[in-house]
Parts: C-alpha cells; structure tokens; sequence
C-alpha cells in the first residue's frame, strides 16, 4: 500500500534553518514575551506581503477574539454559517451572539446581498471568511457596513497571499485575522495574527495579547495570553523566503486539478470574483452526497484522504442552532476538499483526479 495522502500537509523548512534561529533562543534563553524572532517574524510578514500591521497571536482563533475584544464589541456578529467552528465560537466567547447570513452558492462566501435583512439594531459587526482564500466582495461588504455604522472583521484563517487590486486582502475591513495552524499554507505549527492599518489600534491589541500590560508593564486593558512563542516564529521565519515558490506551487496544481476534472462535469468548482485567490484548498462540489461518499471510499481505498470542509453547516449545529442557510446546508453536504498541499505533484493530481471522475460517475 502507498504512503497514506492527507488533504494536507505542512510545508516544513530545512531543519537547519530552524535550528540557526532557535541557536540564538537557546543562547539568549528568550522564548515568549514579544522577542526578537517574533517581533522579526511580524517585520517580515508586512514586508512580504505589503501589510501596514500584524500582530502575531498563539493561533488564529485567538487571533479572532483579539479582533472583537479589540473593537469593543457587544452585541450581534453576523457571520456565516460556511466555516470552521471557530469563526462563530470566538464570537461567542467574546459574550457576542452569532447570527448566521447565508452564502453565495458560486464563492461560498457570505452573499452581501442577504446582509442588509439580517441587521438588527443589536449588529453590531460583520464577519465575513475569505473562503478557502477566496477574497469576499470587500468593497460590497464594506459599503454595507459604513451604511449601517458597522465594524467589519474578516476572518482571514485561509487568506496569506490572496489580493484584490493587488492588495493584500488582509488589509481590508477594521481588521483581518488569520492562521498559521500546521494545516495552513503558510504555518508556525500554531499561530496566527491580527492585521490592521490602524496603527493605534495595533498597539492595543499587543496590549491585549500580553495581559493589558503596557510598556511600563501597567495594567491599562482587560488583556489575556495571546502571545507567540519564539520557537514557533522561527519555523514560521524559516517558512518565510519559501513563500512565494508554496504559492506558485498550489496556484499551478489548482490548474491542473481543474484542467482534469472540468471535461467530465461531473464536478463544480469555487468561483473567485473579487480578486485574486491564493488556492490554499482545492475544494470541489459533487452533485449528491452520495456521490461525495463515494468518492471518499474509492480514494480512502487508495489510501487517500480528502477532507469535508466544511460540514456540517455550522447553523445545523445544534449548540449554535438558529436561521436556515439553504445555500451553506447544500454546499457543505456536496463538498469535498482535495489533497493539496507543496508534496503533491502532478501524478498525484492526475490520479486523485481519475479516481474521483470515476466515483463521481457511478453516481
Ligand atoms: N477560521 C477558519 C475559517 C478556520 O478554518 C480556522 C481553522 C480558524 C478560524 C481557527 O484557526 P486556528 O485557531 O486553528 O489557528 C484543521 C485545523 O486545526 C484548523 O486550524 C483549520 N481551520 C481547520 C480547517 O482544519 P483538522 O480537523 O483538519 O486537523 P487534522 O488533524 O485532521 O489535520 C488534517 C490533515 O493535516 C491530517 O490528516 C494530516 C495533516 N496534518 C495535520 C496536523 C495537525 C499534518 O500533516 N501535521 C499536523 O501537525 O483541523
């Protein structure tokens, strides 16, 4: 049997090049409390990616409730129900309640033509997820937002490298956070940041991040931890000058994958219609369910292993209950993300592509 594919797999740097970084912790025997490999880790992310701001953060959920508690916020988040738990589970644990607004069946992103209905006089935020890396309509949401007196962070967990106009995409909205889990394009193991032009609000949130201490160490916010360790910045800073190569890398492979599969239709693809996307997932829509856990067997017996990202809904889920979602409830019964990550090359993509045409076709 072959070595088992998982939908992804970390990107990891030579081994050498994080033991340089760590030589320089082990001498100086600073891990935590914004030191130097952090405070570079964050240098190079604004440089790299031309971001006025970032604030690295223990992981990206973290990253999230920063992002509230850094507004202020109190009140009703509308988010969408197409995500991982974690954009409705930090809104929440910020004393904010969710309120789902169903999503555009071609991006899976948040339908901003749905937003306006759900607003309250409790919203006090939108929070939209650049799905999958696929940028929201930033300039639609935001007009949105300034109409109604709204603050706008973007959940941008998948979103390193995705632009609109060629501009980072995190630099749109109030504020962005995103992640750098081990599962993500660009990763630390765990991690992730706040990013914001705001420079004042930069500086409060790294006053969050560290208990509300200011530089004084004066309590001056109700902080918590947030903060990110050394040895995790310095994987994410021997990841850095690979960045560019694991972005061209899946863009190439996202082609390939659709260059296979589009002839046979027997799949949809993800549309991205409001900028550039950084394809860190490959997701496809199958025509049933049946069809997805079909395609699931023959691959499983193949040895390998897609994911369904995401399901269920997360409004089916019954802690968080609540508004019907047609769209997200069928997309995210259809859905299947592909193994796609730097180690797959383009043998795999033609098998992983033949197996599902075929499992597709049976149904
Ligand atoms: N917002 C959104 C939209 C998100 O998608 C996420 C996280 C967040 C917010 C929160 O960010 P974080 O707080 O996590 O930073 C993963 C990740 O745990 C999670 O970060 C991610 N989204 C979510 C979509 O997926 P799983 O359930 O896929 O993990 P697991 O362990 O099944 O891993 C999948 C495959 O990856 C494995 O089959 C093998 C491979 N893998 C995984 C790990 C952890 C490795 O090769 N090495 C590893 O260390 O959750």
């Amino acid at each position: 049997m072959n070595d088992p594919v998982y939908v992804t797999r970390p990107f990891l740097p030579p081994l050498e090049d994080v033991t340089k970084l760590l030589q320089g912790v082990w001498e100086s025997g600073i891990l935590t409390h914004n030191g130097p490999l952090v405070q570079r880790l964050e240098r190079e992310l604004c440089n790299s990616l031309s971001i006025r701001n970032m604030v690295a953060t223990t992981n990206g959920t973290v990253a999230l409730q920063m992002a509230i508690r850094g507004l202020e916020l109190q009140g009703e988040i509308l988010t969408t129900p197409f995500s991982w738990i974690a954009t409705c589970s930090s809104i929440i644990w910020e004393h904010c309640t969710p309120k789902f607004v169903d999503i555009d069946r071609a991006t899976f992103n948040m339908d901003p033509s749905l937003i306006e209905k759900a607003i309250t006089p409790k919203t006090v935020a939108i929070m939209p997820v650049h799905t999958f890396g696929n940028p929201c309509d930033v300039i639609a949401i935001q007009e949105i937002a300034d109409r109604h007196g709204l603050k706008v962070i973007y959940d941008a967990a998948h979103a390193i490298g995705s632009t609109v106009d060629g501009k980072s995409v995190l630099e749109f909205g109030d504020l962005s956070a995103t992640s750098f889990h081990a599962t993500k394009l660009f990763q630390t193991g765990e991690g992730g940041g706040c990013i914001t032009t705001d420079d004042n609000l930069a500086e409060k949130l790294k006053r969050i991040r560290f208990f509300g201490h200011n530089e004084q160490k004066d309590i001056v916010e109700t902080g918590f931890n947030g903060k990110m360790t050394e040895i995790h910045a310095a994987i994410g800073l021997a990841i850095m000058p690979h960045l560019s190569e694991i972005l061209k890398h899946r863009s190439k492979n996202s082609c390939l994958y659709k260059q296979l599969l589009e002839p046979h239709g027997c799949v949809r693809f993800q549309t991205v219609k409001h900028g550039q996307s950084n394809h860190s997932y490959f997701p496809v829509v199958l025509e049933s369910e049946a069809a997805v856990e079909s395609a699931i067997n023959a691959l499983a017996n193949e040895n390998i292993f897609p994911r369904r990202y995401f399901h269920p809904s997360l409004n089916k889920i019954r802690l968080l209950g609540g508004e019907s979602c047609p769209k997200s409830e069928e997309i995210a019964t259809q859905i299947l993300c592909l193994p796609h990550f730097f180690g797959v090359d383009a043998s795999l993509v033609e098998k992983i592509s033949s197996i599902l045409v075929k499992a597709a076709q049976k149904c």
